[in-house]
């Protein structure tokens, strides 16, 4: 009686719960890469090559403990494309009583496993799906946590994680004294601040063969693989880790929110790819950073703020994203339906901030949250962007993105397609807020210091468009009341003209 272990490619954990009670004597774990995961949207080259290359090499690592690992390369002559087509061969071959799996990150999945269990009931063959243990709670914990509650915000169901987990707490208080040290993330980066190099990792022969595969096999996906140097191996993610925790976790807190024109990473984590695929879990990044906390080599504002990201935003958009899926992912509240602007996919804007935030994204198949926030999602949210499109974007173009967690952040907090169901007000800024964080304003095409007309940067020229447009839906928002107040005190003719000149913008993108 064998069973037959199906491990994907964001499973990549040694301790991932289908790989649990493995008997390397008579069990079979099959991975598979497939088209149809790297082609429902048009992935980044770069992630493709990541996620695949990744999967090789924690099927070698099973294999070096002896255990039969059934590989499917995307270029095999019999490779079916997809995996319900690759599970149904395996289970061919192998003739397994049981088949085993980890509930996976993506409603979409799900589904479809839910398909593979009649057919597999039909063959008399038990399917298992078991809870996917990876995170510091489950989503049952955040559907209790939810319930009752209209607005869900993320600051009270942190604490209870943190009170939970016991991470960065000093008994029952929170350490330092404080739950959220937000307000101190905020600082600008004065000019000269050194920035730490980071890690990168040499592409090593199974690497560069992946990333000949998929250069060729996914031509027109998009992105760039030159500068491919992500760690693909558990033991070079913890090296990645602890260059962070050292290099860059003591500034990270302060400059948080900062971009600087040239450095895409500053002092980011850079290992949300390494979490979100397994080869790092939560709960040891978060120890990890509490370390340089209590040995007092970081600052409460550096750790709490990782902290926060980690155990806070992560966790609870998963909880989100499992309990609202699959009407979530329609959602447009502010009925924006411009299509994508085309230099998303190339970068080829005179805007100075965009160019940077895109040409990162296409380099790197990275760039930082306030850049995916505060510049592009905050470009899309002004402009009205269609946010199902905006979706699909930032899940192809990101390494780090899988749609448990890009879903949330992308329709609930940048777009606010929800509603406001997880944020308390939208991401909207003018160009100032670009101007204040960063040195992008100072050499770019467009104009900060001007509110409208064609030489006007063009967050300004949006900004107020976007509140009156969107007045009849924001205006009852406590936290909109100060710029409505601002809307309200303009002549009408002076909201006519900004309606205007706005549109007119709009135009050129289309
Ligand atoms: C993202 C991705 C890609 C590009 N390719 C594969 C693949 O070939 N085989 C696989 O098992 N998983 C892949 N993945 C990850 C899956 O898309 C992921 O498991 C789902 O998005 C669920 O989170």
């Amino acid at each position: 009686m064998s069973t037959l272990r199906l491990v994907l490619g964001d499973q990549l954990t040694r301790t991932v719960s289908a790989l649990e009670g493995l008997d390397p004597a008579r069990d079979v774990v099959l991975m598979a890469e497939v088209a149809e995961e790297a082609t429902y949207v048009p992935h980044h080259r770069q992630k493709v090559a990541f996620v695949l290359s990744a999967m090789r090499h924690f099927a070698e690592s099973l294999r070096r403990e002896a255990i039969t690992v059934d590989y499917r390369q995307f270029d095999d002559a019999a490779n079916t494309g997809s995996l319900g087509g690759e599970l149904l061969q395996a289970v061919a071959r192998h003739r397994p009583s049981t088949v085993v799996v980890t509930h996976p990150g993506e409603w979409r999945v799900l589904q479809m496993m839910q398909g593979w269990a009649k057919a597999l009931a039909a063959q008399g063959i038990a399917f298992e799906i078991r809870d996917d243990d990876r995170f510091l709670a489950t989503p049952q914990r955040f559907a209790l946590w939810a319930q009752g509650r209209k607005a869900l915000r993320m600051e009270f169901y942190y604490r209870e994680v943190r009170r939970e987990t016991g991470l960065l707490m000093d008994g029952a208080q929170p350490a330092g004294g404080q739950w959220n040290y937000d307000a101190e993330n905020r600082r600008r980066l004065p000019a000269g601040t050194a920035v730490p190099t980071r890690l990168r990792f040499e592409p090593d022969a199974i690497t560069r063969e992946v990333i000949a595969l998929v250069d060729q096999r996914l031509a027109t996906h998009f992105g760039e693989t030159d500068r491919f140097g992500w760690a693909v191996t558990r033991d070079d993610a913890l090296r990645a880790l602890e260059h962070f925790a050292t290099e860059a976790l003591p500034r990270f807190g302060d400059f948080q929110d900062a971009m600087k024109a040239g450095e895409p990473f500053l002092f980011h984590g850079l290992i949300s790819p390494y979490l979100n695929v397994g080869l790092l879990t939560a709960r040891e990044v978060c120890e990890r950073a509490e370390i340089e906390y209590r040995a007092g080599r970081a600052p409460i504002n550096a750790v709490e703020g990782f902290i926060r990201q980690v155990l806070g935003w992560r966790e609870y958009v998963r909880g989100l994203y499992w309990l609202e899926m699959p009407e979530y992912a329609s959602l447009n509240a502010l009925d924006a339906q411009l299509p994508l602007p085309a230099f998303y996919w190339n970068g080829d804007t005179p805007m100075r901030c965009m160019a940077a935030a895109i040409g990162d994204t296409i380099r790197h198949a990275y760039s930082h949250h306030i850049q995916r926030l505060m510049v592009t999602g905050n470009f899309a949210l002004l402009a009205g962007v269609q946010p199902q499109a905006l979706h699909e974007w930032y899940l192809a173009a990101y390494a780090d993105a899988f749609e448990w967690v890009e879903l949330p952040n992308t329709l609930g907090m940048s777009q606010y397609a929800d509603g406001g169901r997880l944020a308390s007000k939208p991401y909207a800024s003018s160009g100032a807020y670009i101007d204040r964080m960063s040195d992008f304003c100072g050499d770019c095409a467009f104009d900060v210091g001007q509110k409208s007309g064609p030489k006007a940067c063009p967050f300004n020229r949006l900004y107020w468009a976007f509140l009156i447009r969107n007045a009849p839906r924001l205006r009852g928002n406590p936290r909109m009341a100060l710029p409505y107040k601002q809307v309200d005190a303009m002549p009408a003719e002076r909201r006519e003209a900004i309606l205007r000149d706005a549109n007119e913008f709009l135009a050129s993108l289309r």
